[in-house]
């Protein structure tokens, strides 16, 4: 058997995703995989059709192992977002011909199923604290068990996930000239530009103990809630606020330093029992394992989309499973359903899984790229057709054209820059 061709789809049904289709000269036997990489979808579409691409043709699409290595180590440029959202794309495409070859679906070739069902979160969001627990409250109505909070904070424009849905949160703005929460300018010309908040951690390491003081007084304990700090505090910082909500029992708090940050981890473990989780801008399994082999974290949550697919997060599972830590998986809605399907059937064979995080496409969405996990009381499934599931239409991915879109900018009062 034999690749024949490459096929690189980018669209936009409701947001930009990039889709990798890999055509064998066996008719009809054809894998769909996902490599979008939110605000440089066009970088990896590029990598892929002009770099990538041609390296695969006439190759066999058995050889997964032997292709991520040869797309990761050949290029002797290592990594990096988009090298790596580019293998993931083919990695996920690969096991998807490899599970329609077999006749089983992908969890199969992983090893089999280890439970039932994949026990998934959504996101609660408001702009105060009554807000946040309403959202709740819908949340655990829908079938929910855990649930991740975020609140604006007093004094901050715009803050980071305070839309609710797990889409909005993650959503990218369309340019738009001027387009700035705090009206402030980034460029000062008018021209296209992302949106900009303004973030100060005073005011949110005081409001975020108290959102979660308010809602386990008024939802109870019973119900999982945790909260993603998305990268913006400094080790003395994370380690206070990990402190301060020890008495609320998170699930876990997620992302509270910057990707680069990994042995700061100490100072937080060193200050609080509150379960940490890290990993969605992570690239690779070297970024994974000093946090796994002094267990400074207890969820490990890289994205399979940036990371080189399901290949290195079977790798990843498994070196996790070996220091007692959990997956977490990234699900937002700027990954697409195949990587969203690709999430689900790992879940499913691995023995330390924790928690999935998912989104609800909408349905222009599923119109486009059908066959995404389903939810239901608490939890995931995935199809047990053979292969991941998923699929491409490419009528209707044409009748939604790329649109130029930038994930949002956070800086601090005084003008300077902040993460995102
Ligand atoms: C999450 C994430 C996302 C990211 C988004 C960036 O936990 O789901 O933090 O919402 O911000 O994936 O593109
Ligand atoms: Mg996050």
């Amino acid at each position: 058997m034999k690749i024949t061709e490459v096929r690189v789809i980018v669209t936009c049904p409701t947001r930009n995703y990039v889709v990798v289709k890999i055509l064998t000269d066996e008719p009809g036997l054809y894998g769909v995989g996902d490599a979008t990489l939110n605000g440089r979808e066009l970088a990896v579409a590029t990598a892929l059709k002009e770099h990538i691409a041609p390296l695969l043709i006439g190759r066999d699409p058995d050889r997964i192992e032997d292709i991520w290595q040869m797309l990761f180590r050949g290029p002797y440029w290592r990594g990096g977002p988009v090298q790596m959202t580019a293998l993931a794309g083919i990695d996920i495409a690969l096991w998807d011909i490899k599970g329609k070859r077999a006749g089983m679906p992908v969890y199969s070739l992983l090893g089999g199923k280890t439970r039932d069902g994949v026990l998934a979160y959504t996101h609660a969001g408001g702009s105060d604290f009554n807000e946040v627990e309403d959202d709740v409250r819908r949340k655990i109505a829908a079938g929910f068990k855990v649930v991740r909070c975020q609140v604006a904070i007093p004094g901050n424009a715009g803050t980071y996930g305070t839309g609710g849905g797990a889409e909005a949160a993650s959503a990218t703005w369309r340019e738009q000239p001027g387009n700035s929460h705090s009206g402030r300018s980034a460029w000062g010309d008018g021209g296209p530009m992302p949106m900009v908040e303004t973030w100060e951690p005073a005011p949110y390491l005081r409001t975020i103990p108290r959102l979660f003081a308010h809602l386990r007084d008024q939802l109870g304990d019973e119900i999982e809630l945790f909260h993603d700090v998305h990268e913006r505090l400094t080790p003395i910082q994370a380690a206070r606020l990990a402190k301060e909500l020890e008495p609320y029992h998170l699930f876990f708090l997620e992302d509270c330093l910057r990707p680069e940050h990994k042995e700061s981890f100490r100072l937080i473990r060193n200050h609080s029992t509150t379960p940490l989780a890290m990993g969605e801008l992570f690239h690779s399994r070297w970024d994974c394992v000093p946090l796994l082999t002094e267990q400074l974290i207890d969820f490990i949550r890289c994205d399979l989309g940036h990371i080189g697919g399901i290949t290195e997060a079977q790798k990843i599972a498994h070196i996790a499973e070996t220091f007692y830590v959990q997956t977490a998986w990234h699900g937002p809605g700027d990954i697409g359903p195949a990587m969203h399907a690709a999430n689900v059937h790992l879940d499913f064979a691995t023995a330390n899984f924790g928690i999935q995080e998912m989104v609800s496409f909408p349905a222009q969405v599923h119109e486009v790229l059908p066959g995404a996990p389903t939810f239901e009381r608490g939890y995931l499934q995935v199809s047990d057709k053979p292969g991941l599931g998923t699929d491409v239409n490419e009528e209707a991915a044409a009748k939604y054209p790329y649109e130029r879109a930038y994930l949002p900018m956070t800086r601090r009062a005084d003008g300077s820059m902040m993460d995102w």
